[in-house]
C-alpha cells in the first residue's frame, strides 16, 4: 500500500513519499562472480589539476583542484568494516533513529514508479544499513558489499573509528580521474568492446535495467577493473560521501557525493565520471550512498 502525499522533499532526491510496506520490494539477481579484494589503500601524491568539465552539467564548471599527500582506501567501505565499526562501538546510525519530516526510523530505498506512485525515492521504515531495502531485505552473505544507508554523520563516524577521514572532493576526483581528459575515466566509450567498466544501470531509467552488468543493484566491491590509481568501483555501484559541503536551501546541510551509482543510466543522471557531483542533505541515508576514507600526511592538509 502506498501513501501518495509528499511528506518531504529532498534536493538530491527530489520527492519522496512513504512506503508502508507487507513484502520485499528487492529483486533477486543472479551476479555473477567477483574476486575477493583485500582492504588496502593507494598513496596519491599532492598535485594541482583541473576540477570539472565543460560540457555536461552547469555544476561541474572547470575550477582549479590542489591535494596533498594522502592515501585512499582501494575500495568502498564493506558491510563487515561497518559492521566491525557497530559491533566496536554500539553507534547507533541516523537511519535507526526517528528521521526528520517522517518521525519513525527508516531511510530512502529506490523503487521503481508505478501507477500508483510516480515517485522512485521512497521512505521505508526500518531500512537500515543491515536492511537497505527495509524490512525482509538483509545484508546477509553480502559482507564485501558496500554499505549504505548511512548518512554524512554515520560516514564521518565510521571514518574517526578507523583514525582516518572521508576525502574532500579533490581529493576524490583528483584519484578517480588519474588526471584523464576523456569522458570516462577509462577512455571516451562507456563500454569499451562492449565491456562494462563499472556497475550503472543499463536500459531506459527508471523502468527498464536490463542488468547488462550482471547487477540489478549494488555489487560486491571489486567486481570491475580498477583504475590507473588501483581503485575500484570509484565510477558507479554506490556513490560516496565526501567531506566537501555546498550552499544549500534544505533544512539540513548538503555535502557532494561522487562517482554516481547503480541507478545512474545513460538517460538519467550520467554522473558516472570523476567530474561528476550531486548535493546531498547530510541526515538523509538512502540504498544507493555509501563512502571510502582517506588517511592525509599532513592531518590538517584539506586544500581545495
Ligand atoms: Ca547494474
Ligand atoms: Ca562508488
Amino acid at each position: 500500500m502506498f501513501l501518495t502525499r509528499k511528506l518531504t522533499h529532498s534536493a538530491a532526491l527530489g520527492a519522496v513519499s512513504l512506503w508502508i510496506s507487507g513484502c520485499n520490494p528487492v529483486k533477486t539477481v543472479s551476479a555473477p562472480a567477483c574476486p575477493t579484494i583485500p582492504y588496502a589503500t593507494q598513496l596519491i601524491t599532492s598535485a594541482t589539476f583541473t576540477m570539472g568539465a565543460t560540457r555536461t552539467y552547469p555544476e561541474e564548471a572547470e575550477r582549479v583542484g590542489r591535494v596533498g599527500n594522502y592515501d585512499i582506501d582501494a575500495h568502498e567501505v564493506t558491510n563487515a568494516q561497518f559492521a566491525a565499526f557497530i559491533d566496536a562501538t554500539g553507534y547507533i546510525t541516523t537511519a535507526e533513529k526517528p528521521q526528520v519530516g517522517f518521525d519513525v526510523e527508516g531511510a530512502a530505498v529506490f523503487m521503481p514508479p508505478n501507477a500508483d506512485n510516480p515517485n522512485w525515492w521512497r521512505f521505508v521504515p526500518g531500512a537500515t544499513w543491515h536492511q537497505p531495502e527495509g524490512p525482509g531485505s538483509s545484508i546477509k552473505g553480502q559482507g564485501t558489499y558496500p554499505v549504505v544507508q548511512v548518512s554524512y554523520e554515520d560516514a564521518l563516524a565510521y571514518a574517526a573509528w578507523s583514525k582516518r577521514d572521508l576525502p574532500t572532493e579533490a581529493e576524490w576526483e583528483y584519484a578517480a580521474g588519474a588526471g584523464a581528459a576523456s569522458q570516462y575515466v577509462w577512455g571516451d566509450e562507456r563500454t569499451p568492446s562492449g565491456k562494462e567498466m563499472a556497475n550503472t544501470w543499463q536500459g531506459t531509467f527508471p523502468l527498464e535495467n536490463t542488468q547488462n552488468d550482471g547487477f540489478d543493484l549494488r555489487a560486491p566491491v571489486g567486481c570491475f577493473p580498477a583504475n590507473t590509481h588501483g581503485l575500484y568501483d570509484m565510477i558507479g555501484n554506490v556513490w560516496e560521501w565526501t567531506k566537501s559541503d555546498t550552499p544549500s536551501s534544505s533544512a539540513a546541510p548538503t555535502y557532494v557525493i561522487k562517482g554516481g551509482s547503480y541507478l545512474c543510466a545513460e538517460n538519467y543522471c550520467a554522473r558516472y565520471r570523476s567530474a561528476a557531483r550531486q548535493f546531498q542533505e547530510a541526515d538523509l541515508p538512502t540504498n544507493h550512498i555509501g563512502f571510502r576514507t582517506v588517511s592525509r600526511q599532513d592531518p590538517d592538509d584539506t586544500r581545495k
